[in-house]
């Protein structure tokens, strides 16, 4: 097969030769103003297999400009219905590209080949989706009496930038790229600097599709020196931001100097309820994909189970077993669970763990940095449990980011809710029991922004999803996700 062969590439050379390099700017790939690059790493191996173009605010100001040109001459005004068939083509240039696709995902994130695969996939429904919305966008009509003619119509905002981090990158290209063209944006993407390269990919696979020149621009580099430039630049109506609280905090600041719309999906420390009803093995495996897949690094992983005493010896006597059962490796190896995305970040996971430990914690699986044999100096940290956790301590409130799961004891139903409630965070949170009564009220006072029963990480991208509290505000995905890129304007008229 096609990703045997680019497998095959990167063992015998070290790097692929199918790696755009550049930046892609009003249709083409171009070398930047400054002819600077940066290495991209494989995390399996903690080697760099490529290098990048490190950009600056003069590369931003290029493809804000074409932005801004492609969006008034071209896309703005271009039938809806000729909108939706080039998304629907770059659905299906998407998977024609997926083995490609998901090979560099997987070499630049790290995450197991299959879950990269996974991610593909959804990108394709994701464009999808939102090509089936184009031509759906209708206004209202209002009743103001015979005299009167009212209605509304949804506008495109404008040029959107997208800020986009690295343990999802195709994916969230896509969640914020289909919506905006589909709603007759044009954008301007920055995608995280350690995993530059899916992003590029897919600007000119959109181009491919027959998307005009400009719609679609995507600048590398470094969040100092092209996310903030991006971010602040006056050309630019609408933010999609993806990432921490704190660069979430700089993004907010940059866009309230020209008043520009932001949408925000920050981290979270989110639950996973399991009352003592529950089906044990659907509940076993579900906290296991919640916090394994990935590594752990993902905004809505189940990073909290919250369980119920009754149960507790049980369901852990399983978990752990099965825990230990997964099997770490290199991302293109196709393992359970992957390496961390990078050495800094490796260090700070394991940061919280050795802290945890220096409080006398109840370490019940993994906690250690490891290797796997053949991968030289991979990003490893083991699946790892800590049991018993009080809600004040550090690894119940903070975000973690790794293959690392707090456990919390309820006494019952009631203080469970409340142990889930208890966070700066409210992105998502799961809940497994039999009784559908009790977790739908549940579901109505967890303060959170999706809920999953019964299956973490249920729904796909007919689903709105984003926070509240410090998880951020806005919401992607569905129809919600694509208002964000569209203004409403209302027309009344006295026709008599
Ligand atoms: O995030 P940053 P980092 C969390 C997770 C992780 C921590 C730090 O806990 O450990 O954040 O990760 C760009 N103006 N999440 O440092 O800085 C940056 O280049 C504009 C949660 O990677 O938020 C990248 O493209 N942009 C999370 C993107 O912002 C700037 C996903 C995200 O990086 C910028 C990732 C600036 N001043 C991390 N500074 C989630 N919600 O899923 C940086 N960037």
């Amino acid at each position: 097969s096609k990703s045997a062969e680019l497998i095959k590439e990167y063992q015998e050379t070290g790097t692929l030769s199918a790696l755009p390099s550049g930046h892609f700017i009003d249709g083409v790939f171009v070398e930047p103003s400054h002819n600077r690059t940066m290495e991209s790493f494989d995390p399996g191996k903690g080697k760099a297999f490529a290098r990048f173009t490190a950009g600056d605010a003069g590369d931003v100001d290029k493809a804000v400009v074409s932005s801004r040109y492609a969006f008034e001459t071209v896309w703005r005004d271009l039938a809806p219905v000729e909108r939706c068939r080039i998304l629907q083509k770059a659905a299906k240039l998407i998977l024609e590209n997926s083995d490609l696709l998901s090979v560099v995902e997987s070499l630049d994130s790290g995450k197991p080949l299959q879950e990269a695969e996974g991610d593909v996939r959804g990108a394709a429904r994701t464009f999808e989706y939102y090509a089936g919305a184009c031509d759906k966008l209708q206004g209202d009509s209002f009743p103001l009496g015979p005299d009167y003619v009212g209605y509304s119509i949804h506008e495109p905002v404008g040029i959107t930038a997208h800020i986009i981090p690295w343990n999802f990158p195709i994916s969230t290209a896509a969640r914020g790229f289909a919506p905006a063209l589909a709603a007759g944006c044009t954008v301007v993407a920055k995608p995280a600097e350690q995993t530059p390269f899916t992003a590029l990919l897919l600007a000119k696979i959109l181009s491919d599709a027959g998307l005009p020149n400009g719609v679609c621009n995507v600048v590398t580099g470094t969040g100092a020196e092209v996310g903030a430039p991006l971010t602040q630049h006056p050309g630019v109506d609408h933010i999609t931001f993806t990432g921490s609280v704190e660069t979430g905090k700089r993004v907010m600041k940059a866009a309230a100097d020209d008043i520009t719309r932001v949408v925000l999906e920050l981290g979270g420390k989110s639950p996973v309820v399991v009352l003592a009803d529950c089906d044990l093995d659907q509940a076993v495996s579900g906290v296991l994909g919640a916090i394994y897949e990935n590594a752990g690094q993902i905004c809505s992983a189940g990073s909290r189970l919250v369980i119920e005493r009754s149960i507790h010896a049980p369901f852990m006597e399983a978990l752990v077993q099965r825990t230990k059962d997964l099997k770490l490796g290199h991302g293109l190896d196709k393992p359970d669970v992957g390496p961390v995305n990078s050495s800094e970040h490796l260090a700070k996971i394991a940061g919280f763990v050795e802290r945890a430990k220096a409080r006398g914690a109840k370490i019940v699986a993994g906690g250690n940095v490891t290797g796997v044999p053949g991968t030289g100096d991979g990003w490893f940290f083991e699946p790892t449990i800590v049991d018993a956790v009080d809600a004040s301590d550090e690894l119940a409130q903070e975000e973690i980011f790794g293959p690392v799961l707090t456990v919390q004891i309820a006494e019952d139903a009631e203080h469970a809710l409340q142990l889930a409630n208890d966070s700066q965070y409210g992105l998502v949170a799961g809940i497994y029991t039999k009784d559908f009564a009790k977790a739908h009220q549940m579901a109505r006072k967890i303060d959170a922004g999706q809920i999953y029963i019964n299956e973490y990480f249920a729904g796909g991208i007919e689903v709105p999803f984003g926070g509240n509290k410090k998880s951020g505000f806005g919401r992607e995905k569905g129809i919600e996700g694509l208002k964000s890129y569209c203004k409403t304007k209302s027309v009344a008229a006295k026709i008599a």
